[in-house]
């Protein structure tokens, strides 16, 4: 089946014939996160939820004497501004749109802007991002932008910035979030609380060659400060697992629980080893985690080197969250080495029965620099290395077990089975005073890809969103009320946001 994309959704917005009379303004610069091409399975509302804290968490270390802008070309607002011309173009470069970053920093630094490149894809490939920029930052960039700025300045900038992960994360200035167009986000609080992952599994770009990059948490009371200062009534946590450490989350749960905020985020299962902190978390706001589940199969997990309760005990962990008035959006792995071309009926009648709110499938993709991207290279089953490709989206590498067409066809059959009608229906809460909201999230957040469209389009996100999200804030404290005063059994409350990234 055909689904509906859009180009602007498809192709980046064209930089042909845009000319720049300006000289490159002294002491300005611009942050760039480039356009990506959108999944037409997955909600395009997806894109729009929150953005990604790189470049805000970067400029905030701008020195005062320096002026600052961002611009996110996934919002459709059109080719990044050129008017002044500022002297420093950074742009965030991940491997899915490596090549757009790479156009964006050709044609700036044509018009005489100086383009310095930093994040993921440059961690993992700087050999292949070095040639495109004038400076690569390696690792951190909150460690080494102000002082890349100042090399600027004084006419000393090098080619390669290393910024440390290993030193303090505490020490780091909040994300400058007020230089994001809050109308244009579902919300802009982004939050991070932590850094890096108990676990290291072979697929994860936390297993990447040379990251060092060990667990380190920010202080309680400066997240929810942060969060406070947002003014949104809901937050999404982005750290890659909130849950690493459940005593620093519990601490976080009692510093949250005062501000009757809501919020996600991504944890791992074992959070549900002690379901009195999935308690916590309902009391402190959360309304929904995001679980990388990867495989119902535990010699998938096994495989992948990540620390998981066995498989055949994930449900009852989904029903502790669900008991909380927690929402699951499950995150679901194919073409592990033990898949075959049964695991997809099998895990959507799995998601079905009990009854996940959303979920998320991606294709195994192995980033460079990951022992699985060094496994499948070794074996020679990498089918090329065209990035761009590289979205979880495409089949990459030969399957042990099944086809590649078959892999394909597969992920693309749960996301079309998942938000059927009939899938929708059956997945729906047990409690019906939550049916209704549970199925406006899925026909508003899901099965909306062309309303969504025109709501970006015509910066209409929050407009339309934030009432919705406020609704559920309120529904969501009297829920707290009712847990706080429950012995056992708990109705979930059901939420119309997203129950994660
Ligand atoms: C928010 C988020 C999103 C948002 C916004 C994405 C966007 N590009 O705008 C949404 C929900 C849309 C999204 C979608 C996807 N995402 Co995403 N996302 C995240 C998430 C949860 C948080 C990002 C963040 O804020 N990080 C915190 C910042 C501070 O860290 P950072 O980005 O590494 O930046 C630091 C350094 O790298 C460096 N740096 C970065 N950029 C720059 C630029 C300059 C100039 C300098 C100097 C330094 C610098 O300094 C920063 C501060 O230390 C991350 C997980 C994570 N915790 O990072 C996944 C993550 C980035 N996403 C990932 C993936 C796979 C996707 C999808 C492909 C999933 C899918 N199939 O739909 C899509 C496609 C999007 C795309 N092509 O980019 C992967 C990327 C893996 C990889 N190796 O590339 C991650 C790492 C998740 C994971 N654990 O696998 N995502
Ligand atoms: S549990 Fe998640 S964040 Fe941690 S290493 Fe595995 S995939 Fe990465």
């Amino acid at each position: 089946m055909t689904l509906w994309l859009p180009d602007a959704f498809r192709v980046a917005p064209s930089l042909e014939g845009i000319r720049c009379t300006s000289k490159p303004q002294p002491k300005t610069a611009l942050l760039i996160n480039p356009f990506y091409p959108k999944d037409p399975h997955a909600s395009f509302g997806k894109h729009v939820l929150t953005p990604s804290l790189a470049l805000t968490s970067v400029a905030a270390t701008t020195p005062a004497d320096w002026e600052v802008a961002y611009w996110d070309e996934n919002l459709l607002l059109g080719p990044p501004p050129t008017d002044p011309l500022p002297e420093v173009v950074g742009i965030t470069v991940h491997l899915t749109f490596a090549e757009r970053a790479y156009d964006l920093a050709r044609f700036y630094r044509k018009q005489g802007a100086k383009v310095v490149l930093g994040g993921l894809h440059v961690m993992s490939c700087p050999d292949e991002c070095s040639p495109h920029g004038d400076a690569i930052v390696i690792g951190d960039g909150v460690q080494v932008w102000g002082k890349l700025l100042g090399d600027v300045s004084d006419g000393t900038l090098q080619a390669v910035y290393h910024g440390d992960f290993r030193k303090p994360y505490r020490d780091d200035p909040s994300p400058r979030r007020d230089l994001l167009p809050d109308k244009n986000y579902l919300t802009t609080a982004s939050l991070i609380a932590t850094r890096g992952c108990h676990s290291r599994c072979d697929f994860c770009y936390l297993s990447t060659d040379n990251l060092h990059m060990p667990y380190q948490t920010r202080d309680v009371k400066q997240i929810v400060r942060e969060f406070e200062a947002t003014e949104q009534p809901y937050g999404v946590f982005t750290d890659n697992n909130l849950g690493s450490r459940k005593d620093y989350l519990r601490e976080l749960c009692v510093g949250l629980r005062s501000i009757e905020k809501i919020w996600s985020a991504a944890v791992s299962l074992d959070v549900t080893d002690e379901p009195s902190l999935v308690r916590e978390m309902a009391l402190a706001g959360c309304t929904g985690v995001f679980v990388g589940f990867e495989s119902l199969q535990n010699d998938n997990i096994v495989g992948a080197r990540k620390r998981s309760p066995a498989t055949d005990d994930y449900a009852h962990r989904v029903k502790i969250f669900h008991d909380n008035g927690i929402q699951v959006n499950g995150s679901f792995v194919f073409g592990f080495d033990h898949d075959d071309a049964s695991v997809f009926a099998r895990t959507v009648d799995w998601i079905e029965a009990n009854r996940l709110e959303c979920a998320t499938f991606h294709i195994l993709t192995p980033y460079p620099g990951t022992p699985l991207f060094t496994q499948m290279q070794a074996d020679n089953r990498l089918l090329h290395t065209d990035w761009s490709k590289y979205d979880t989206a495409q089949v990459v590498f030969r399957p042990k077990r099944m086809t590649a067409e078959e892999l394909m066809r597969g992920y693309q059959w749960c996301y079309e089975h998942l938000f059927s009608h009939a899938s929708i229906w059956r997945r729906r809460p047990t409690d019906v005073r939550s049916v209704l909201p549970y199925l406006a999230m899925s026909y508003l957040y899901k099965r909306s890809n062309r309303i969504w469209y025109q709501v970006i389009r015509h910066q209409m996100t929050a407009i339309a969103w934030r009432p919705l999200v406020e609704w559920t804030r309120r529904r969501h404290l009297r829920f707290r009320k009712r847990l706080l005063q429950r012995v056992a059994t708990v109705n979930s409350p059901g939420n119309v946001v997203s129950a994660g990234v």
